[in-house]
């Protein structure tokens, strides 16, 4: 017996163009958003040497609204994400499959598209929760296929350009010619397709987004566990360290004045108080109060040049954010502190004690705790 196999018939008014472009739009959007504001936070983790001194250390919540926003775009990019891939999927059964090269080529490049652009919310979303089942590192390959996705999209919007211009709004011309009862059902999804959106926000979000925090349903983090009533990233039990006994602990200053302190000597200095984020690149931020004294007297004491740049550096022995390095404008900022102190009570052992940077406008990773030695750079 002879097997024939025909392709499926589509018969749902919803794989259409407008469809598609309605959804795109959105899609595009919340791809772009996620994109830009993962450049800020790559470039700010990893700045090349001609940026890192012009980092600015202000407004000090600027990195947690950008990795918040980051976050909640690639969340937000997922139900839409499946949306409009359910509504182009029919394309897959065209036939012939291939009808030239260039048409080929249309179809290798669409394929990236959509292997990078479901790669790239899975492993986000693995990421926040800290769950990484592969055996690359995620930072350098999420950024890589970042571009990836980029150069496809930009790709895609320009073949597909006379389409998208065809049924832009509902009065474009490509429009016009559909079926009008497709209008209700399309609207219909779109709504459905929002709320989704909206609901996955609304439950999240509230991981960065402190006011919204009792809505958190399937984020990983409650802004409230941890001790001190912040989150942790890495316990002091994880990280090697343990517990630093205060009596034992010795910070040393190197520059041109180079000295060392005791606990007690640090406690002698003008403290100051500063209300400051840790906001972490794997999706949660939560703002906290912090006592300590200003890395700029530390730096003055040693004889920095103003314009050093300064190297952190843990006293835990392994790990990747053991050291943390920042440039003049973090250094010498009146917010930058080596604190001692969080939410009215010494620094517990997973918030770093005896001491941890704290910083304006700048990345969890870089928030280097149980802090051993600071480095003038020249
Ligand atoms: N020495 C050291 N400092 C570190 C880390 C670390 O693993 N080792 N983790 C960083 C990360 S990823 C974050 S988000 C913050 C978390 O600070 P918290 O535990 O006080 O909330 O600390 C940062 N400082
Ligand atoms: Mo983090």
């Amino acid at each position: 017996m002879k097997l024939r196999v025909s392709p499926p018939v589509f018969k749902g008014g919803l794989h259409d163009a407008r469809t598609a472009t309605s959804l795109g739009r959105w899609l595009g959007l919340a791809f772009t958003v996620c994109f830009l504001t993962g450049l800020v936070s790559h470039l700010m983790q990893h700045p090349p040497g001609w940026l890192a001194d012009g980092l600015p250390s202000r407004p000090s919540w600027g990195y947690r609204l950008t990795q918040g926003l980051h976050v909640a775009s690639g969340i937000a990019a997922i139900p839409l994400l499946l949306a409009k891939l359910w509504t182009v999927y029919p394309r897959l059964f065209a036939r012939p499959a291939l009808r030239s090269v260039r048409h080929a080529l249309e179809r290798l490049s669409v394929a990236v598209l959509v292997a990078g652009a479901l790669f790239e919310p899975a492993t986000g979303l693995l990421n926040t929760a800290q769950w990484y089942p592969w055996p690359f590192s995620f930072v350098p390959v999420h950024y890589a296929v970042a571009w990836l996705v980029v150069g496809a999209l930009v790709l895609h919007v320009a073949v597909q350009a006379p389409e998208i211009r065809a049924h832009w709004s509902r009065r474009s011309p490509g429009t016009l010619a559909l079926p009008a009862s497709d209008g209700r059902d399309r609207r219909s999804l779109l709504a459905a397709v929002g709320a989704a959106v909206g609901a996955v926000t609304l439950t999240t979000v509230g991981q960065s987004f402190t006011p919204l925090k009792d809505l958190i349903l399937f984020a990983p983090r409650d802004p409230d566990e941890g001790p001190q009533a912040l989150p942790v990233n890495r316990t002091a039990a994880a990280a090697g360290v343990g517990r630093i006994p205060g009596e034992a602990y010795r910070l040393a200053v190197d520059g041109p004045r180079p000295y060392t302190l005791t606990l007690d000597d640090l406690r002698a200095l003008p403290q100051h108080e500063v209300e400051l984020p840790i906001a972490c690149v794997e999706g949660w931020s939560r703002s906290a109060h912090w006592t300590g004294v200003r890395i700029a007297d530390l730096l003055e004491r040693a004889g920095a040049p103003p314009h050093a740049r300064v190297r952190v550096v843990s006293l835990q022995l392994r790990g990747g954010y053991r050291v943390s390095e920042m440039g003049h404008r973090h250094a010498r900022d009146p917010l930058t502190l080596l604190a001692l102190r969080l939410n009215g009570a010494e620094l517990h052992p997973d918030h770093g004690y005896p001491a941890r940077l704290i910083a304006p406008n700048r990345p969890g990773v870089l928030q280097t705790k149980w802090v051993g030695r600071l480095e003038v750079l020249s």
